[in-house]
């Protein structure tokens, strides 16, 4: 399989006649996947092996010790076994085929690769490319796959899309909050979908050390005079010392966003002395913080996307607030 970034964009057609004429399947997500690129992972697998395929879900790392919670139809594993014979790779929720990390070479190996996902940062890197940037979540496209070979979703299979949604929805407050995507999760509640559960698995598992954390993050936050752009920086000690979770990790930047006047936020994080900073940023909806991301190699949705900068902390931080100020710049 080739790279190349002008392939052609197919549609939900495409994916099932690629199902429909194939029998061993894998299917990958990216590294430290969240619940969408894990729920629907998992759901997509469940429905192929329901439609007689063989299927594996292998992923960088496996099953993610934060997740173990989710229903695994298919088992996650960390390496595809010897001789599987996979005809098809599917990947969900991947913007660049890299992104599978040590899966990588494994999916580029594989004759035929079917890349689904709703990021606009997508690199059309597969054989057939149903990317569709107006679905909620990649969640909702497999939704719509188990629509198309008339299948309702079991409750495991149910719980695993309802995850992806109000993951990637932030529990139905974003602007992809559509009246689709609510009917669509009024499904999966009847299909046996606890909300409750799920709110609580998601939004009230902090332990004490993360929650205080938070805290002292939160004191050190960073502001423009202006108070449009809100950061905070997580140098290396700081991260060695608290080792805060995934978890409250990957909410802190939703924090900066929540300052009323905030246009753009952002997190600097500092994983180790590797030199590089993985930046996220959040917007209120105006900012395109996809373009951002994009001017240093990454990518994501416009409200909502990241990349890795090389770089010591405060040389970073320069360079990505003046491309964020640039850009908050423009706004009326
Ligand atoms: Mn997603």
């Amino acid at each position: 399989m080739k790279m190349n970034n002008k392939a052609k964009r197919h549609t939900i057609k495409q994916v099932v006649e690629t199902i429909r004429r194939h029998k061993r399947f894998m299917v990958s997500a990216h590294i430290n996947p969240d619940p969408d690129a894990l729920g629907s992972g998992l759901a997509l697998a469940s429905l192929l092996k329901r439609l007689g395929k063989q299927v594996i879900v292998a992923t960088d790392g496996g099953m993610p010790k934060a997740f173990t919670y989710f229903p695994q139809p298919v088992r996650v594993v960390d390496h595809l076994p010897k001789n599987s014979n996979i005809e098809v790779a599917f990947t969900t929720d991947v913007p660049i085929l890299s992104r599978t990390g040590n899966m990588e070479p494994v999916i580029a190996s594989i004759p035929v690769v079917v890349n689904i996902d709703h990021h606009i940062s997508n690199h059309l890197f597969g054989t057939v490319n149903w990317l569709d940037v107006g679905a909620a979540a990649t969640g909702e496209m497999v939704y719509r796959l188990y629509q198309a070979f008339g299948k309702k979703p079991t409750r495991a299979e149910a719980f695993c899309l309802y995850m992806a949604i109000v993951t990637d929805t932030g529990s139905f407050r974003y602007r992809n909050t559509t009246p689709v995507i609510h009917q669509i999760a009024g499904e999966l509640i009847a299909a046996g979908v606890d909300p409750l559960y799920v709110s609580q698995k998601l939004y009230e598992k902090h332990s004490v050390s993360d929650l205080k954390f938070l805290g002292h993050v939160l004191a050190e936050m960073r502001y423009t005079p202006d108070r449009k752009i809100a950061w905070l920086e997580l140098p290396a000690p700081l991260l060695k010392r608290w080792k805060p979770g995934p978890e409250i990790r990957d909410e802190l930047v939703n924090y900066p966003r929540s300052v009323e006047s905030v246009e753009a936020a952002f997190v600097l994080r500092q994983e180790s002395s590797d030199g590089k900073v993985r930046v996220s940023f959040r917007s209120k909806g105006r900012v395109d913080v996809n373009a951002i991301a994009h001017q240093f190699g990454g990518g994501g949705h416009s409200a909502a996307s990241g990349c890795t900068v090389k770089g010591k902390l405060p040389a970073v931080r320069a360079r990505v607030l003046a491309a964020v100020r640039q850009a908050v710049k423009k706004l009326k």
